[in-house]
């Protein structure tokens, strides 16, 4: 069978168009395709909800891949372990508590969840605002990363959802550009960005679950972004804490979404 050239460019073209339409409005859009966003994603859409990942690098991921100083295995705890066999994924006991898994497996398996059960993910856009309606997150304003990073003069585009889940990583960029905004507004101890604290593993990782949640209405803040915004410790490459707490902002979500109905 022959392939037309611009027959390729135009299916293209046309499933881009749909998906791009689709996700003009969602029921949760979540910022950052690393691993917190990643099985907060997975969750959501599997409990029904429309979900939607926005990511400025062309990979999905974040600091996954990487795993501790570019040695690609990261470490789980027990607690997290039953998200692993959620997902799929192997891991190897190393030590009580101490779980071993290959990071580039790991960050496979949470992104092919993720999409199966409908989750949709556009990379290559980054966020550069925030709609804020009557006090209350409406949705995004988004444009091509290359925009952002060649720094041109392009105006961008909206899309709306009912809540937005900041999974940005140590930028915490979507709460950071509500305070730029808006100054102190946020549910933290000082209303405002309060910035991520020295490493310390353990204590970290219990502070990234506990700091998962709303800090503003319609704005959640899960991973990384939840440390820096209410200021945890740093935690390296122990990833049991950002898959906990993409778990948990997933569960926050449905039950809002559900009390909501
Ligand atoms: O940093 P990242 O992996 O977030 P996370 O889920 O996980 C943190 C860990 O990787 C690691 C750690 C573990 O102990 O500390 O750092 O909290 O992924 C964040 C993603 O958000 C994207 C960014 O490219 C990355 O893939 N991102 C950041 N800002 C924007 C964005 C933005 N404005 N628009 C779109 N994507």
């Amino acid at each position: 069978m022959y392939l037309e050239d611009t027959k390729i460019s135009k299916a293209i073209i046309d499933t881009y168009k749909d998906k791009l339409e689709d996700i003009l409005y969602s029921d949760v859009i979540i910022v950052g395709g690393g691993p917190s966003g990643l099985v907060a994603a997975a969750y959501l859409a599997e409990a029904g909800v429309k979900t939607t990942i926005i990511e400025r690098s062309l990979s999905i991921g974040g600091g996954m891949w990487g795993g501790g100083m570019m040695m690609n295995q990261i470490v789980i705890q027990e607690s997290a372990r039953s998200i692993l066999d959620d997902f799929n994924v192997n891991y190897k006991k190393y030590e009580e508590n101490y779980y071993t898994v290959d990071s580039i497996e790991c960050v496979s398996a949470l992104t092919l969840k993720a999409v199966k059960a409908g989750a949709k993910i556009l990379n290559l856009i980054s966020v550069e605002d925030v709609i804020e309606k009557d006090n209350c997150i409406a949705g995004l304003v988004i444009n091509w990363a290359a925009v952002e990073k060649t720094k041109m003069p392009i105006d961008p585009i909206m899309i709306e959802s009912k809540y937005i889940l900041d999974a940005t990583g140590h930028d915490a960029s979507i709460v950071n550009k509500l305070v730029a905004k808006q100054g102190n507004v946020l549910n933290t101890e000082n209303g405002s960005f309060v910035g991520e604290k020295t490493m310390w593993a353990d204590r970290g990782e219990d502070q990234v679950v506990k700091n998962t949640g709303e800090v503003y209405p319609g704005l959640y803040v899960s991973g990384m972004a939840a440390n820096a915004t209410l200021g945890g410790q740093r935690m390296g490459p122990v990833f049991g804490g950002m898959l906990l707490s993409g778990q948990k902002a997933a569960k926050q979500l449905i039950e809002k979404l559900h009390a909501a109905k």
